[in-house]
């Protein structure tokens, strides 16, 4: 996600910072250079304009030229511009159990509608409790009504819908008697999108509005499509005053407008990301942890979260208490890579990591390949050896290689790595543990 702006961004930086005192050009031509950065990424022009005017009165003002470090104060500065970019601090969702909350998504075909539908049940569900229910109200394609009945069923959410009827009315009247009679705190509205906007679906979309009175809009917008997805916003919002954005496919290539330009064009928020076609790829929108991934400042808290969600909470009280006591295992250290590998693709997670950047990726060559081997390592060996890995001698060892398709080397590395690892889980309680803490690939 973001990587040229990414780059570009952090080239430019690491050229200011190297220079210590910062003159007026030097700055005027960064600026320069940032402005052309933002528009390569298809933020909208007249944005990319104000947002260096704002950057360049803080810059040339007292705050940088009078500092320490000016490099630093101005990567400050851009960050905290960049955070005002995508302010979503006014939007709240209200959602209670104890009341029904409609949501109701628009947008174009292919902008991820149904798929969001679903990570919204998902997520209501998991972080709210919510009881949800789907509504089929896309009935032009008869695969879309399908679809969000596949989706139902994987999560088994009840999806109301109606194939015998063309009259979207219809079905959302059928789904809220449904609800009235059945339990359900959530409703979520799945909308028919076309390629381009269209004054009929505009106006049946603008009808079903008025007649479900949905608590809150989402308008699904593809973030790979950039500044036209920043233009369709607009005329969505116009007609239907829509609440918020949900922008998906962030995991994919994108490279920033759409995320950068959208509050401001259309002055509603982002609300949530789509990071993946899954249904658990959904992630609230944090404007100052977007700004620090755009940085190359990484996203500790987004990791953190991820790993909280990945970790069974039991599992690892357990782990702790093994670890003070100094009794943790290969057994243990498995079990921990596998809920790693439940976070997502390791090259994902590596860029969340601050400080972690595209050459670095690229040289550590992170395919998830060496996750395997030290998997297949461990898998070969008894549980006596994972237990206890003072027995494995040295024809254990041959054998464990063997077993595992990898090298003795490979087998004796890990080996010592773990010990390392295991020596400084006993220094657990002293701050040099975080700073030495390295994973053992
Ligand atoms: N990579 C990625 N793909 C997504 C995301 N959201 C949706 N998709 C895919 O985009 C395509 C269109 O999604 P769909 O929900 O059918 O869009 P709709 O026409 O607006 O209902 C599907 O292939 C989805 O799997 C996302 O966040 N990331
Ligand atoms: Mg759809």
């Amino acid at each position: 996600m973001f990587n040229d702006l990414s780059e570009r961004l952090n080239g430019i930086f690491r050229n200011l910072k190297g220079k210590g005192k910062l003159s007026e050009s030097n700055i005027k031509d960064s600026l320069k250079e940032i402005r052309m950065a933002l528009l390569e990424a298809d933020v909208n022009f007249r944005i990319v304009k104000n947002f260096i005017k704002e950057i360049q009165e803080r810059a040339l003002g007292q705050e940088v030229m009078k500092s320490l470090e000016p490099g630093q104060q101005v990567v400050k500065i851009v960050h905290e511009q960049l955070i005002a970019l995508m302010d979503n601090s006014d939007f709240k969702l209200d959602f209670h159990n104890n009341k029904l909350t409609k949501i109701m998504l628009v947008g174009l075909q292919g902008s991820g509608k149904t798929t969001a539908c679903a990570k919204l049940a998902n997520y209501f569900r998991k972080k709210k409790n919510a009881i949800p229910s789907l509504v089929a109200c896309d009935v032009y394609r008869p695969a879309a009504i399908h679809q969000l009945e596949v989706l139902g069923k994987q999560l088994n959410v009840p999806v109301i819908s109606d194939t015998n009827t063309k009259d979207v009315k219809k079905i959302a009247k059928q789904a809220m008697d449904w609800t009235q009679k059945n339990n359900s705190s959530l409703m979520i509205f799945d909308t028919a999108g076309r390629l381009h906007i269209d004054q009929d679906m505009m106006k049946e979309i603008k009808d079903l509005k008025d007649y479900v009175k949905p608590d809150y809009i989402f308008f699904v917008a593809d973030a790979m499509t950039g500044q036209d997805a920043v233009n369709v916003a607009k005329e969505f919002n116009d007609l239907l005053a829509f609440d918020a954005v949900i922008l998906t496919k962030l995991d994919g290539d994108a490279r920033g407008g759409a995320a950068l330009s959208i509050k401001a064009v259309t002055d509603k928020p982002v609300a949530f990301v789509g990071m993946g076609e899954k249904i658990s790829d959904l992630e609230e929108f944090f404007p100052d942890r977007m700004a620090s991934r755009i940085l190359g400042m990484g996203d500790v808290l987004s990791l953190i979260e991820k790993a909280q969600d990945a970790f069974d909470e039991e599992q690892a009280e357990k782990l702790a208490k093994k670890m003070k006591k100094n009794q943790f295992t290969l057994s243990d250290f498995l079990e921990q890579l596998q809920s790693m590998k439940k976070m997502g693709p390791l090259d994902q997670i590596m860029k969340m990591i601050p400080g972690v950047n595209a050459k670095m990726m690229e040289q550590v060559n992170f395919d998830g390949k060496q996750l395997a081997h030290i998997e297949a390592i461990i898998y070969s060996m008894t549980i006596k050896e994972r237990e206890n890995p003072k027995i494995i001698n040295g024809s254990r060892r041959i054998r464990i290689a063997k077993g595992s398709g990898t090298s003795v080397q490979a087998v004796n590395r890990l080996l010592k790595q773990f010990e390392q690892m295991k020596s400084m889980m006993k220094n657990m309680n002293s701050s040099k543990f975080m700073k030495n803490f390295k994973m053992p690939f």
